[in-house]
């Protein structure tokens, strides 16, 4: 059984940036629905016990397309909303320091040319998807985006994600509406750059 994220914070724990209607219909509702069917078809394709990042890695040793599909979509859900949901905090905002500052200031020149860049990725996402900033197996910073819920890790890349920004409608339209830039420009308020650094850490090691 793959255990859906468990929240650290309350529904309501990242207002105003994050209102509380959008976070519990995002947790209890989307990903609720993605950890369950996601838990169908691992079960239907026998890779339930491997970590998730092996199954979305693997997706190419599936003979069912159906399941292969089932696996990739849902899977995807399953493991970028693990993601997204685990580097915010009410306690997020600010920059990042550490050994996370130095590198993302050597891949991007700054922390202001750093949200340019991914800005521009996730505005520049047509229709669902995501934008993310990924670990390369040399140990560098490489900025992406997806559509739907592929992540670098399904697409093959061999990088590993330590950040993940969700510009799928549901994450911002009760709020945001239409307006994608703004949501996006919200969202640094809330993002835990150490838990991000912890994560670049192990991906790392
Ligand atoms: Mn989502």
């Amino acid at each position: 059984m793959f255990e859906q994220y468990k929240l650290p914070y309350a529904y309501d724990a990242l207002e105003p940036t994050i209102d509380a209607l959008t976070m519990e219909t995002h947790h209890s509702k989307h990903h609720a629905t993605y950890t369950a069917t996601f838990n169908t078809f691992a079960e239907k394709a026998g890779v339930v016990g491997q970590p998730v990042e092996e199954v979305l890695a693997n997706l190419d040793k599936i003979q069912d397309e159906a399941v292969r599909k089932g696996l990739r979509n849902n899977g995807g859900g399953y493991y970028n909303h693990n993601l997204y949901f685990s580097i915010m905090s009410p306690d997020g905002g600010g920059e990042p320091t550490g050994l996370l500052k130095e590198k993302m200031d050597a891949a991007f020149g700054n922390f202001d040319s750093f949200k340019e860049q991914i800005t521009a990725l996730a505005t520049g996402q047509f229709g669902s998807g995501w934008a993310w900033m990924s670990v390369t197996p040399a140990g560098e910073l490489v900025l992406s985006n997806s559509g739907n819920q592929d992540n670098p890790i399904s697409l093959g890349t061999g990088n590993k994600p330590i950040f993940a920004l969700d510009v799928w409608e549901h994450a911002y339209y009760l709020k945001f509406k239409n307006l994608r830039g703004e949501y996006i420009k919200e969202f640094f308020k809330v993002v835990d750059w150490k838990k991000v650094e912890e994560l670049y850490k192990a991906a790392v090691n």
